[in-house]
């Protein structure tokens, strides 16, 4: 096998050694013999962080004296993965950690599994923004990734004896934590409430109180590119001294009450997805990090400046706004503009909108944010005078492109109640995408269709990208082997398209057999991952077929779950004959948010069925299915890997993007799955015949309701529906109780608003030409090797590129 050549590093392992055993005695105060992994993981990732300082320096030193444009991605999420393995690969000492935990007397696997996840993110989103600073860094532009160090990120999930998801905090900074660097003298001062009064003809803000914004430093490597960026979260400090008088008179509690209110701002991760929360903490944290991000980037390009000319700000920096979240930084720059350094209203606004731009995520109404207008007023007095104002000049606008009112009714970003973020941000940035072709179509066609047709020069398409450092190469060692082996050199972990290469060797029999043993090695793995983390006995001689994602409506876990159910069922009734039944093992794993209700039912009745069909012995060794709690990072880089079926099967129209089933594509599964989001460009690159797609499309999903769906006519049309469906009703999977899941079945049948009955026949049909390919290994994994080989686009790497060359204008440091 063609060996892989690490980035030149300056240490041997034997330096690398002493550096982690110089760590353990001075930071970590222990001696070699005492160290426990956890205390080895710390005192390797301080020493690799060392390693990176030099390069983090000259890299901020020549963005800020050099004239490259840097870029500033502002997300209220960055779900970035344990850190080491990944900052020893960019920092091109993988081998000399290896080979130095060895002689401290430890397995390498042992110590970076000893890190904590952290995460601070809830889905795709946040971990879209981790695989974009990663690419950035990786392709050696200068960025900052700006958001907020939560203490707590997205919930643990467990479930009780009856399958119900339980969530429990997530207080990941309770272990070390050797990433971050807290830099209490970079703070900035963010100040909410209070009123704006006139003096000398000037508008001015009276903030009511003030919270310490302070800074905790992340080094974001670059994959060989000698690159360190920044990820900079800011946590929240309270300025407010303890209140001794009333401590005196014995109200402690009262006495703390400001600091808990401030530092209360970063406490907490907002577990929702893809819905809307209108609550003033989290406006308060957006506006919170936001604030403190703007003014740390006039800090760091005008270094000293009193009076800076900003003139000069969309040179230095430009702002990605990921999703609505940022967006009252439009509004902030304004007042910073113009209350803080006395520009006029059209030179700020000029500045400002040349600045932002914002990326769109979502297609459900329901996730544009809309904030009450009292609240922003309460909150924010100053900005909700701006955004009238912005409004107002917006209004005018577009009267004067000759827009009619009814239009410019709808458009309109202040309504008189509310504010709508997203019509801000479209208005006040430059560009908007939106994060896969069809996605961007339908933003322009449908959701955004007035502002498309008034601005059509603004809206552009970045299709998502996923990293291949670590969805590949930490993820899947034994196929980056393979692909290296296959191309002569692994320089397509900086360059993804070099993947085609692959597409002859698809031809070549023998690689395929190779491509397979590594399939099966990943399964086998994941196997002994399963009993370790999950206690459970996976038989690895069946189809690994995965859904993980978050629990939504829109993406249709009801749907795989029904089709699993209608399988359980033949089996049982002896519908289909023994000989004809392929075994599968089912994988899910789904986080529903807290509140949501019928998401937690779909969780409950998945473990259900699992508890029921896994104890029968009719099915034993035929189908099997289980719920793997808490989905991960970590998990998705051993479950991955060992996927042989990926279900992306959402509502055509519905869902964004997606980017698990770009990682899928890459690690070699075969998706099954409808015409929504990215599996379209998928489909296209690896090619129809390497995709079972079904279900409706958008055009067919909106005709149905135009025409008034009725859910119920195709559960009496499909026995096999019928059947799975009165299942869940009759209590097999409750005990008898026929309650259990009575609001699911009553909403399956009545209501179904994504359409999953209707697209139950086709799905349940296609089962039957998966199985039948499965049947022949070496034409299934032809075509897995295939999905592989023509994946590369799906890169983080090139969406970054297309970012540079569409929207931020700039490129890497000379
Ligand atoms: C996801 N959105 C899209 N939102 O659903 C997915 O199709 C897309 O691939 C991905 O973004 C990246 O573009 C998403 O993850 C959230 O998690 C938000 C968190 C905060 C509240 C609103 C939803």
């Amino acid at each position: 096998m063609t060996e892989i050549t690490a980035p030149k590093s300056p240490v041997t392992t034997a330096e690398f050694a002493d550096e982690i055993r110089e760590q353990l005695k001075y930071t970590q105060n222990v001696t070699a013999e005492q160290a426990t992994a956890a205390d080895v993981y710390v005192a390797a990732s301080k020493a690799v962080r060392n390693h990176l300082v030099d390069s983090w320096f000259k890299t901020q030193s020549d963005m800020v004296n050099g004239n490259t444009k840097a870029v500033g991605y502002f997300s209220a999420e960055f779900l970035m993965g344990k850190q080491l393995e990944n900052a020893l690969l960019n920092a091109g000492l993988t081998e000399q950690f290896d080979e130095a935990v060895k002689e401290l007397g430890f397995q390498p696997k042992d110590i970076v599994d000893a890190e904590y996840e952290p995460g601070l993110g809830n889905g795709g989103l946040g971990r879209l923004a981790a695989c974009y600073i990663d690419s950035l860094a990786s392709l050696g532009v200068p960025a900052f990734g700006y958001g907020i160090q939560y203490k707590y990120g997205i919930f643990k999930q467990t479930f009780d004896e009856n399958g119900k998801q339980v969530e429990t905090p997530d207080y990941w900074l309770n272990n070390e934590e050797p990433w971050g660097h807290i830099d209490y003298n970079r703070d900035q001062k963010v100040s909410f409430g209070g009123e704006v009064v006139e003096e000398n003809g000037k508008k001015v803000w009276k903030p009511a109180w003030s919270v310490r914004a302070v800074p905790v430093d992340y080094m974001v490597p670059g994959y060989e590119s000698g690159r360190v960026n920044t990820l900079r979260l800011w946590t929240a400090k309270s300025y407010d001294e303890f209140d001794l008088l009333t401590f005196n008179k014995s109200e402690y509690l009262d006495a703390v009450k400001p600091q808990v209110k401030a530092e209360n701002i970063s406490k907490i991760l907002y577990p929702e997805d893809s819905t809307k929360v209108g609550k003033e903490l989290r406006l308060e944290q957006q506006y919170f990090f936001v604030s403190a991000s703007l003014h740390d980037a006039i800090r760091v390009f005008y270094p000293g400046e009193a009076k800076p000319d900003l003139t000069t700000f969309p040179n230095k920096i430009t702002f990605q706004l990921n999703d609505t979240h940022p967006v009252i930084g439009i509004p902030e720059l304004m007042r910073i503009l113009i209350d803080e350094y006395d520009y006029d209203w059209d030179t700020a606004w000029s500045i400002t909108q040349k600045t932002f731009n914002y990326t769109c995520h979502t297609l459900l109404p329901e996730a544009l944010e809309v904030w009450p207008a009292s609240l922003i007023g309460e909150l924010l007095p100053r900005h909700l005078e701006i955004i009238k104002k912005i409004n107002e000049q917006f209004e005018d606008e577009l009267k004067g492109k000759g827009i009619d009112d009814a239009t410019i009714e709808r458009m309109r970003i202040y309504t008189g109640d509310s504010v709508r973020m997203a019509y801000l941000a479209t208005y006040g940035g430059s560009y908007v995408n939106g994060v896969a072709a069809l996605h961007s179509q339908l933003l322009k066609d449908v959701t955004l269709k007035d502002f498309s047709d008034a601005y059509p020069d603004k809206f552009t398409n970045v299709t998502n990208g996923v990293t291949p450092r670590r969805f590949i190469k930490l993820a899947n060692p034994g196929l980056s082997d393979l692909i290296t082996e296959g191309l002569g050199t692994d320089k397509w972990l900086s360059n993804l398209e070099l993947l085609e290469g692959l597409v002859p060797l698809a031809q070549d029999d023998e690689f395929v057999k190779k491509f397979a043993a590594v399939k099966n090695a990943n399964k086998h793995n994941f196997v002994a991952f399963a009993k370790q983390h999950y206690g459970i006995d996976v038989d690895e001689n069946t189809l690994f077929n995965t859904m993980v994602k978050r629990l939504h409506e829109y993406k249709r876990q009801s749907l795989k779950i029904l089709a699993v159910i209608s399988k359980y069922a033949a089996i049982k009734n002896g519908t289909v004959s023994a000989d004809d039944i392929l075994p599968r093992t089912v994988f899910f794993g789904a986080k529903a948010a807290p509140g949501y209700y019928l998401a937690k039912m779909t969780i409950e009745l998945i473990n259900n069925v699992s508890r029921v069909v896994n104890n029968d012995p009719d099915v034993k060794g035929k189908l099997a299915v289980y719920m793997l709690p808490n989905y991960n990072i970590e998990m998705a880089q051993n479950l991955i890997p060992a996927t042989e079926l990926d279900e992306q099967i959402s509502q055509a129209g519905k869902e964004a993007s997606g980017t698990g089933n770009m990682k899928f594509a890459l690690n070699g599964a075969l998706t099954v799955g409808t015409l929504d989001g990215a599996n379209v460009e998928i489909r296209e690159r690896v090619g129809a015949e390497n995709f079972f797609l079904f279900g409706m499309t958008v055009e067919e999903v909106e005709k149905q309701y135009a025409d008034g769906y009725d859910p119920a006519k195709y559960y009496e049309a499909d026995p096999r529906l019928k059947q799975a469906v009165n299942l869940v009703a009759d209590g097999t999977f409750s005990n008898g109780d026929r309650n259990a899941y009575a609001p699911l079945v009553a909403d399956w049948l009545t209501k179904d608003w994504f359409m999953t009955l209707a697209d139950f026949s086709a799905y349940a049909d296609i089962q039957g030409e998966i199985e039948q390919l499965y049947r022949d290994p070496l034409e299934w994994n032809r075509k897995a090797l295939l999905n592989v080989a023509n994946s590369g686009f799906f890169s983080s790497d090139r969406s970054i590129e297309d970012y540079l060359e569409r929207i931020w204008h700039t490129g890497p440091l000379a």
